[in-house]
């Protein structure tokens, strides 16, 4: 990040969760509920285990924000873990409660459990899986809320859905489509209960989660990210660190459980022809339809583009075409089907045994990938437009947009 800093804290059966961020202009309204909405949508999502029934996240501001406005100071909220009750000892900075609870010595195949031990050398699994869950992720939700609030100051949306569960595919096509359409897919992927707008796939979706369940087993799946609204020229071509897509990719790939990520058309692009595959460049001269792609975003005079395989990104930089990113999860490795591993104490084999997991949590994964586009497309923005206040960034981006019709 080059302008906004973000830390998170927060262990998943600690005291909760915390994060701050710095960087973000003064005068953005700013509530909880506009954080908690997100919170409550990352914590939906057909599959999940039983602590999201624990669970109700709710975000309280620590600092950075007076009479619901940002006021340019370090925004800090912690969001609470209910289940601390039942984890006090078991969890508590407290010397004296040290051995209340029986250390993890189990390490789990797919968890951070075995390198996580060997590396900051802890025979209690326990000192590793409490940061590397993915209850992590409820703050990075929370700060991505703030993060979305900012864009959506200037017209900037961010959205997801979900495309496959395990073997079980949509019907949507792959990642070629422009503003308008990603805002409808959305819509109806925020009525389904696996977030998939396909609704013939959704309920085929579930079935397979049910299946799983029952079997002890657990399903990964594929998502997609989208972002409207971005001016050309966020990110540079000049250095490899600058390039809007590696940013965002890095931020994708930090998420939990995620495997691989595709831009824009992604591996397709390999099996393609060059001639197959460009974004052709057009140029309206005055406001009317556009030719063919139906895009709201390109309205007014200017370049614009009736296809968008480079999933909006051209040279590192944003191209002012939706920026599509697509994601893999992989299944979450808790399975009540055992798996081999090897005790770290005794050196015995065991076959890893089952505690309380998520079966499928690819739904809440894309409300998470939402929030960290959000988190690195409001860093390339500032970046770009700067102002310490709000009334600042949005003068300097008019003066940007007059000077883009101009050209
Ligand atoms: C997680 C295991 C489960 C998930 C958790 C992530 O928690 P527990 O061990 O308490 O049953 O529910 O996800 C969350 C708590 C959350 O907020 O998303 C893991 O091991 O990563």
């Amino acid at each position: 990040m080059s302008v906004l800093k973000f830390i998170t804290s927060g262990e998943s059966h600690g005291r909760g969760l915390t994060g701050i961020i710095e960087g973000i202009p003064a005068g953005l309204e700013l509530s909880a509920e506009d954080i908690d909405a997100d919170l409550r949508r990352r914590q939906g999502g057909y599959g999940r285990g039983g602590r999201m029934k624990i669970e109700t996240d709710h975000a309280e501001f620590f600092s950075g924000v007076r009479w619901g406005r940002t006021i340019g100071s370090p925004v800090c909220i912690m969001i609470e873990n209910r289940d601390w009750k039942n984890w006090s000892e078991g969890m508590s900075a407290a010397a004296e409660c040290k051995g209340s609870i029986s250390p993890v010595t189990k390490p789990r195949p797919g968890h951070a459990d075995l390198p996580g031990a060997l590396k900051y050398n802890h025979t209690d699994v326990r000192n590793i899986l409490e940061r590397s869950s993915a209850r992590e992720t409820a703050m990075r939700v929370g700060l991505g809320a703030i993060a979305k609030k900012f864009l959506h100051e200037f017209g900037i949306t961010v959205g997801s859905y979900v495309v496959q569960i395990g073997s079980q595919p949509s019907a949507l096509s792959h990642l070629l489509l422009t503003g308008d359409r990603l805002l409808k897919r959305f819509k109806a992927a925020e009525k389904s209960v696996v977030r998939c707008p396909d609704a013939a796939a959704s309920k085929k979706m579930v079935a397979l989660i049910d299946k799983a369940m029952k079997e002890g087993n657990s399903l990964g799946g594929i998502f997609e990210v989208f972002i409207t609204g971005l001016p050309v020229g966020l990110g540079s071509h000049i250095q490899w660190d600058r390039k809007f897509d590696g940013r965002l990719t890095q931020a994708m790939m930090s998420i939990q459980a995620i495997k691989g990520i595709e831009i824009g058309l992604g591996f397709e692009m390999g099996r393609r022809r060059g001639s197959e595959v460009m974004d052709e460049i057009f140029y309206r001269r005055s406001e009317g339809k556009v030719r063919d792609s139906g895009d709201s975003d390109s309205a007014e005079q200017g370049f614009y583009r009736a296809t968008n395989n480079a999933g909006g990104i051209e040279g590192g930089m944003t191209n002012g075409m939706p920026v599509l990113v697509r994601a893999a999860m992989k299944p979450i490795p808790t399975l009540k089907k055992a798996l081999q591993s090897v005790d770290l104490v005794t050196k015995e084999p065991f076959a890893a045994a089952y505690e309380r997991s998520d079966t499928c949590a690819v739904p809440a994964a894309a409300v998470v990938a939402e929030a960290m586009a959000a988190l690195i497309s409001a860093d390339a923005f500032l970046e770009k437009f700067g102002g310490d206040s709000i009334g600042e960034t949005k003068r300097n981006y008019a003066a940007y947009l007059k000077y883009l019709r101009k050209f």
